[in-house]
């Protein structure tokens, strides 16, 4: 979109004034951000229609993203660079006497979702409409995200997330396009043989859609998100006696708490009913909207895979495979086979992990009861395939239960996704590996062609051009601006890598960058950090195989080492950390707590004169990573081998120029590749060395303890009132550690501290150090969104790209 920067500056005073019913001058900062937010939605609006237009002319192939999450942060920038206006709009507005960086940070997140699978659907969201492929997301409008984590006494405490309360300004509620979506009831089958249900408790699902701008292409997509709400004649008061007045209220309280608040778990099945209702909830509403504007085209039914389709993004949209069968047979009459056939057709599902923990599963009991039509479909979805399986194993019937979608009165939804889609992709190479080989070994067997790789992807608009725009610069000023159009482009950086005034380009903008943070930490934290110091940053989720622990451990033993010897040669470190934990996942949060302790401790000691400085950030979010990851100069991948399925933030801390230290897991593996074992520092058991260890069942911590005196300490201080008074503090860490060593930080620490000593060496080395910045966002083009789309759209979807 092209407009002339006094057209802007007439439109916004006009905006601001209608808004804010004030002078200009007399505005607030909420003001000034709504009208801006507001002007810009009103500015893309044709461009939205006229997307949507061009698709149902051209009758082009819709991608439907279903995902229980999206992640998508602020899209104010987004949505101006998008569209073209950022400078015409950064300058009107100065000259209004306006900033608009200012403007930008009143945005609250919108913040649905916990971490990367809710993030990766956000990005590629971003991805598909920047590539002008049809491509939509469908999920849930929950009124409260994500938690707001607040540090108090060094514990994490959680507030709601408000995010809604002051009006959101890009979403539009479609209430003529609102769905029915029936819950209990029972099934009955009529004089022909259908099913139907009767008694049911009906939900209102209304849309709301929320633009996603493509990137200097005139395309607009849509994010559809369901709002929950009673049925207006369920809640009409004449009709209830006085008695119901009271009741009446129960009724619309129950039924829009389906969409109040996100689950805060991340990789963990709580198995929660309302979460079954938030599942059903947005994929019957969805399925139900995708058929509707189907049939619109006047299209048979018996085609509409050439026309849709549906990604199941993990298992919790799972259920679109028997919505979608209980949609074509009891309402569009066709045959089982058929609506089968057609049913595969359109589905497509992602696996993000091999946790046993996060595998979601239902008891019979309460899945049939909330919803026995859909019980009904699986049950016969898995009579059929536990046939198949019987006959090709010769009746084994061993096998059969193995690999059942309903086993002992649980159904399991990966299995249930797995039979119900044509295609089932991991997350990274080594994941994908790792499914085929062990965890779905069985299924790959019989379904050999369904599986195959797509590693994660990040989009570098939202992470480089946008979150790093004096990086952004430096990169185009070498090389000119290709690559934000096509990423693999960064590559031409390498011919510039001994040019030394690129290097000291890079350096500035480091610099730059960690003094912005530094800024943020003083302010946020109260703690001065030495802003020449290495910022080794470990932000991600908390959990266990994660691996903060690991970290915070060779913190204290670098801290004992100063201790001993307070002259020693050492390069300032600063480690930042920044971890939301599930509320209810107990060491996860004692181990914030301990983050919080060591930092306490460390940052107060005289003894070490500020050498290592530890600060925990708290509400670890997607702006704050916009302002974390440019700043990085060491990137924390240390997860234990095998058990992340495959990261997305250690892509984008490569891509803003950080060195990362990795265990070879999930896409560390494929960083590696990338950028070569000297650019890279690698640590930690391998694949095979973990399953061996899992295997033989004699991993031995004692023996690790008693032959590692600089282990022994560390532990010890972890009871001795080294940390805290209260010695039972960290018991659940220490004898997690001791007794249990599940995710080997003990096996593993000898070998990350020295990968960490490598580290010091490397960053000694100034020239050796930018080099190794430069190769990593050079190659870091591999890892956009952009290219996993389409490898998503050719090998999945087979959408086609649809340019204006
Ligand atoms: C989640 O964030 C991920 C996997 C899950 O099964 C759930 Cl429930 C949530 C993450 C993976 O842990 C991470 O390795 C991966 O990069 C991300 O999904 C996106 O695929």
């Amino acid at each position: 979109m092209g407009i002339l920067k006094d057209t802007f500056k007439i439109d916004y005073v006009k905006k601001l004034t209608n808004k804010s019913g004030e002078d200009i001058e007399k505005t607030s900062n909420w003001d000034q951000y709504n009208a801006l937010a507001s002007l810009v939605r009103e500015y893309l609006t044709s461009d939205w229609v006229n997307t949507n237009d061009r698709y149902n002319e051209k009758k082009s192939k819709q991608v439907y993203y279903f995902s229980i999450e999206f992640l998508t942060g602020r899209f104010l920038l987004n949505n101006l660079v998008g569209i073209g206006i950022k400078n015409i709009v950064e300058k009107g507005l100065k000259e209004l006497g306006f900033d608009l960086e200012e403007i930008i940070s009143v945005e609250k997140d919108q913040g649905l979702g916990n971490g990367g699978l809710g993030r990766l659907a956000a990005g590629f969201l971003d991805s598909m409409a920047a590539l002008s492929i049809p491509g939509h997301g469908c999920g849930i409008r929950y009124n409260y995200g994500l938690f707001e984590q607040k540090i108090i006494d060094g514990y994490q405490v959680e507030f709601p997330d408000a995010w809604l309360k002051d009006r959101n300004v890009w979403e539009i509620k479609k209430l003529d396009k609102a769905v029915e979506v029936h819950f209990y009831g029972d099934v009955r089958i009529d004089s022909n043989g259908k099913y139907y249900l009767e008694n049911t408790s009906p939900v209102l699902a209304v849309p709301y859609d929320t633009p996603i701008v493509g990137y200097k292409n005139d395309v607009v997509n849509t994010l559809r998100l369901w709002s929950a709400q009673v049925i207006n004649k369920e809640f009409d008061f004449s009709k209830f006696s006085r008695g119901e007045y009271m009741n009446a209220f129960k009724k619309k309280y129950d039924v829009e708490s389906i969409s109040q608040v996100l689950y805060p778990n991340d990789s963990y099945d709580e198995g929660k009913i309302l979460r079954l209702k938030q599942e059903y909830f947005f994929v019957s509403a969805g399925v139900q909207g995708i058929i509707r504007s189907f049939k619109k085209m006047g299209i048979p039914i018996n085609k509409i895979y050439d026309y849709v389709s549906i990604h199941i993004n993990d298992t919790h949209p799972a259920m679109a495979i028997a919505e979608l069968m209980r949609i074509f047979i009891d309402i569009e009459d066709l045959s089982w086979e058929e609506a089968w056939d057609i049913t595969l057709k359109v589905c497509s599902y992602t696996n993000h992990t091999i946790l046993s923990e996060a595998l979601e599963c239902w008891h019979v009991g309460i899945f049939k009861e909330l919803l026995p039509r859909i019980f009904m479909i699986i049950e016969e979805i898995n009579r059929r395939f536990c046939k198949d399986l019987f006959d090709i194993y010769n009746k084994d019937q061993n096998k059969v239960n193995d690999m059942a979608i309903i086993s002992d009165g649980i159904i399991r939804m990966a299995y249930l996704a797995i039979v119900g889609s044509h295609s089932v992709n991991g997350v990274a190479k080594l994941h994908t590996e790792i499914l085929k080989n062990k965890e779905l070994h069985d299924f790959y067997t019989i379904f050999p062609a369904k599986f195959n790789n797509k590693t994660n992807g990040i989009t570098h608009r939202r992470w480089l051009l946008n979150a790093n725009p004096d990086l952004s610069n430096v990169i185009t000023k070498y090389i000119g601006d290709y690559w934000v159009k096509d990423a693999l482009n960064l590559r031409e950086l390498i011919k510039y890598i001994d040019d030394e005034k690129f290097q000291d380009e890079i350096e500035i903008v480091k610099q730059k960058n960690k003094d912005a943070l530094a800024d943020y930490i003083l302010e946020h934290n109260g703690i001065k950090v030495n802003t020449k110091s290495i910022f080794d940053v470990h932000a991600k989720r908390l959990h266990e195989y994660k691996r903060q622990t690991l970290n915070i451990l060779h913190v204290m033993f670098l801290y004992n080492k100063l201790l001993k010897n307070p002259d020693l040669d050492f390069v300032p470190r600063t480690f930042i950390f920044a971890a939301k934990a599930a509320p209810s996942y107990y060491i996860a949060k004692q181990t914030i707590k301990l983050i919080n302790t060591v930092g306490d401790k460390i940052n107060n000691d005289k003894r070490i004169k500020d050498k290592i400085k530890v600060v925990f950030l708290e509400n670890y979010s997607v702006s704050l990573a916009e302002i974390l990851i440019p700043a990085t100069d060491v990137s924390e991948q240390i997860s234990t081998t095998t058990k992340e399925a495959s990261g997305t933030g250690n892509m984008k801390f490569m891509m803003n120029g950080a060195v990362t230290i990795a265990t070879l897991d999930g896409a560390n593996v494929e960083i590696h590749e990338e950028v070569g074992t000297d650019n890279i520092v690698l640590f930690g058991l391998t694949e095979e060395e973990v399953y061996e260890l899992y295997e033989k069942h004699e991993y031995n911590t004692q023996a690790i303890i008693d032959e590692d005196p600089r282990l022994k300490e560390v532990l010890d201080q972890l009871k001795n009132g080294f940390l805290s008074e209260d010695k039972e503090l960290f018991q659940i860490i220490y004898d997690s550690l001791v007794y249990n060593d599940e995710y080997f930080v003990l096996k593993d620490f000898d070998s990350y501290v020295k990968a960490h000593e490598r580290i010091e060496n490397y960053y000694l080395d100034r020239e050796r150090w930018l080099k190794m910045c430069i190769i990593n966002i050079a190659h870091s083009g591999v890892f956009s969104s952009d290219k996993t789309i389409l490898e998503y759209a050719s090998g999945i979807w087979e959408a086609q790209r649809v340019p204006k």
